[in-house]
């Protein structure tokens, strides 16, 4: 008889199709007034042998109907959380609706398309935070105590740290080659493309900028590769295969011998372009990076030696698509971004062949 109940119950287990049928069951079979229950509350009617026997055989099956009421309920919990997956499903591969009026901003265009460009000379891209100390911003890149760079009109301060440090919002993104150099070994090849600060707004500065800087270190690191370098960048960002450079000596605290670049160009008719027609642009600055700079991140400038250039973002972009004013960046009018903004998932441009 108990034999037979066991099948009925279980069968009625399996067929319980929700949680809720299951649950049905349970009750039926195991609650209060449950089938199972019934026949224990008869148990007081029966003699002691009868009674332990039958108890026994009795907790056997309410044990194994529980046992089959859990599995089933795990069963069901899958097959519920596997209907909902499928009834919520989303490719995220789906290309985007180019109609939509979403678009890239020409910054994180820009940023794509020379990421790409470095990726492929062997770059990887290095981040640092935007809130900066003294010393990763400037002392640890040689600019002396005095230098006009530090002055209160020309950065942002910030509350001193806990610590008494000088904080700052960084004024170039130059701190993160220091935070690399300080823990990663040569050789090294990295960009570093980042928000940077500095207390100035006219026609060509804006208080919030964006820069790219790259620095390579190796034991036989030397100019040609510098130049060499961004020869190639220029020639593959602006699409000119015979882009003419020219490298004019300059100055920088962190660099030695330190050197200005130009690119060709052509300003008939009141007009720029970009190309071998006689006339210069200056569009980046570079150099071999000062042994003081390296010895103050620990690395031997006996042995190692590096360049790195730096160039503004926004200044590349507006030549590049023609945007005529800086300001209009960061003032987010949606027509202007309808206008000079890259659809998504376009992908960037790579002049590499
Ligand atoms: C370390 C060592 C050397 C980065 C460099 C320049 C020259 C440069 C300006 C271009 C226009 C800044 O965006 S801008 O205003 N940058 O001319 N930057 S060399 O040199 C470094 C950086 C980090 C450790």
């Amino acid at each position: 008889m108990l034999d037979s109940l066991k099948s009925e119950l279980l069968a009625a287990v399996a067929a319980a199709g929700d949680l809720s049928a299951l649950d049905e069951v349970r009750v039926t079979a195991l609650g209060k007034k449950g089938r199972v229950t019934g026949l224990m509350k008869e148990l007081g009617g029966l003699g002691a042998e009868e009674r332990r026997a039958r108890g026994g055989a009795l907790n056997l099956l309410k044990d194994e109907i529980a046992a089959a009421i859990e599995t089933r309920r795990g069963d069901l919990q899958a097959l519920a959380q596997a209907a909902r997956l499928e009834a919520e499903r989303i490719d995220v591969s789906l290309p985007a609706r180019p109609e939509a009026p979403g678009r890239i901003h020409p910054i994180s265009q820009t940023v794509d398309e020379l990421t790409a460009i470095f990726a492929e000379m062997g770059f990887t891209v290095a981040e640092g935070p935007d809130i900066e100390d003294d010393f990763h911003n400037f002392t640890a890149l040689n600019f002396p105590p005095e230098h006009p760079a530090r002055e209160m009109h020309d950065t942002f301060y910030l509350p001193d740290a806990a610590d008494g440090r000088r904080m700052l919002l960084r004024t170039h993104t130059s701190p993160v080659q220091i935070r690399t150099m300080l823990t990663a070994k040569p050789p090294i090849r990295v960009i570093i493309p980042g928000r940077t600060y500095r207390s100035d707004y006219d026609m060509t500065h804006t208080p919030m900028f964006h820069q790219v800087e790259g620095l390579v270190v190796d034991e036989s690191t030397h100019m040609g590769h510098l130049k060499g370098c961004l020869v190639e960048f220029c020639r593959a960002f602006f699409e000119i295969d015979d882009l003419p450079l020219r490298f004019r000596p300059s100055f920088f605290p962190f660099t030695e011998p330190s050197a200005e670049v130009d690119i060709g160009c052509s300003r008939k008719g009141g007009e720029l372009k970009i190309g071998a027609y006689g006339d210069w642009l200056e569009i980046l600055g570079c150099g071999m990076v000062h042994p003081n700079v390296l010895e103050n991140c620990g690395i031997d400038s006996t042995r190692y030696q590096g360049f790195a250039f730096g160039m503004g973002i926004e200044r590349i972009a507006m030549l590049k698509y023609g945007i005529p004013d800086l300001r209009t960046f960061f003032e987010a009018d949606l027509r202007w971004l309808k206008h000079y903004g890259f659809v998504p998932l376009d992908i960037p441009n790579r002049a590499w062949s």
